[in-house]
């Protein structure tokens, strides 16, 4: 028997790599493969994975730390998968501020599991407004000199780049983002996709990490702790909060609200929103939910799912991933949960925190790391 094929795309926070594994693994098992699907983050309770699930996917979730961190999580997660369901293709998604993931993820991978997994190509996507920025194509909020380090090594290590979301930019500007892709990451192939709108492209970088297989090439040079102190730059929190009201308020309208208000806030504090990801479930109701995204401080809220019916009473989940102190990223999310902010929406709603958690990732420290 084929062993199974074992994929790992990654990409900075927001560049669209859920998005991508939903419709890559919903293509696949559209033509009767088996999927088991990997999610990975520095905490537990992902959005991502809620997501992934209520789609119907196998999904494994390895919380509290990355991939290459918890390599043996990953391995156990596969195992996991294997014995219930058999994947034919197992697709993983890395933490989004994690980069040398091929010396430690794929070639540990390929020395101790060769047997056992298929390994393909690594891909890395990108959101092509943020690229441009971090390339010196346009002007815009950047993240700071540490951040962008583990950026570009990202493209560095990739084996094919990934132009995602196509379709929110005109065709010229991503042809200007792939030649200089082109000039200073040679190596790299480059595809061009819309995750949101799947199509003949799609197919085609799919085909791509199906088929080709990794060659031999030694892995990039990085320093750890320029790396380490890039990570640390970044705050993540995620918070779990009740929602009642004595009246029925619009779900969508609250989301937006809350979300206006914590870009904001950021920005006030010289901060820069890398992922703020946002879920509102109904206390009542049939499983809908309504989510709410932003990649960047200047970018305007979108609903990509909502509720059509007004509610009185939800749970609301937070994933916000920021270039800023985690105790100021909660102090704002507070604010923004308090009385006098929902009032001001007319949205009028009592917010009551039932859990919540900020922190900077820790060092990365991988279990192994082979430079070919
Ligand atoms: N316009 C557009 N938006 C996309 C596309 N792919 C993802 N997005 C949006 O980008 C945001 C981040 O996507 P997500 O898959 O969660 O990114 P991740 O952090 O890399 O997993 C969400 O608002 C997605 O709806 C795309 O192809 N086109
Ligand atoms: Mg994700």
């Amino acid at each position: 028997m084929d062993k199974p094929r074992y994929i790992m795309i990654g990409g900075f926070l927001g560049a669209g790599k859920t998005t991508a594994i939903a419709r890559f693994g919903q293509y696949l098992a559209d033509g009767g493969k088996r999927v088991g699907l990997i999610t990975n983050d520095q905490a537990n309770g992902l959005v991502d994975t809620a997501m992934l699930r209520s789609r119907g996917f196998a999904t494994e979730e390895i919380a509290g730390g990355c991939f290459c961190c918890r390599f043996s999580s990953l391995t156990n997660a596969a195992e996991n998968l294997t014995a219930s369901t058999k994947p034919d293709v197992f697709l993983a998604e890395p933490v989004g501020s994690c980069t040398d993931l091929v010396a430690t993820v794929t070639y540990p991978l390929r020395r101790l599991y060769n047997d056992q997994y298929d390994l393909a190509p690594f891909s890395v996507l990108v959101d092509p407004v943020r690229a441009r920025r971090v390339l010196g194509l346009d002007d815009g909020r950047q993240f700071s000199p540490k951040v962008t380090y583990i950026y570009r090594k990202q493209l560095q290590e990739a084996h094919a780049i990934v132009i995602n979301k196509t379709d929110s930019m005109d065709a010229e500007a991503i042809d200007g983002l792939e030649a200089v892709l082109k000039s200073e990451f040679p190596a790299s192939r480059i595809f061009r996709i819309s995750a949101r709108q799947g199509g003949i492209e799609f197919e085609k970088w799919m085909d791509w990490v199906l088929e080709e297989t990794i060659g031999n090439t030694p892995a990039m040079d990085i320093d750890y702790d320029i790396y380490a102190e890039g990570e640390a730059l970044l705050g993540w929190l995620n918070a779990t909060v009740s929602l009642n009201s004595d009246r029925q308020f619009d779900p969508g309208a609250l989301l937006q609200h809350l979300c206006s208000q914590i870009q904001s806030a950021v920005a006030t504090n010289d901060g820069e929103i890398a992922h703020l990801k946002m879920t509102l479930s109904p206390h009542t109701g049939l499983g809908d939910v309504a989510i709410i995204n932003v990649v960047r401080n200047d970018i305007v809220p979108e609903l990509s799912q909502s509720i059509d019916e007004p509610v009185s009473g939800a749970e609301l989940v937070i994933n916000l991933r920021a270039e800023l102190d985690p105790a100021i990223l909660e102090q704002i999310v507070r604010d923004s949960l308090s009385g006098s902010s929902l009032q001001q929406s007319s949205q009028v709603a009592d917010a009551s925190i039932d859990h919540i958690e900020s922190f900077r990732p820790g060092r990365p420290v991988p279990e192994h790391r082979d430079s070919i």
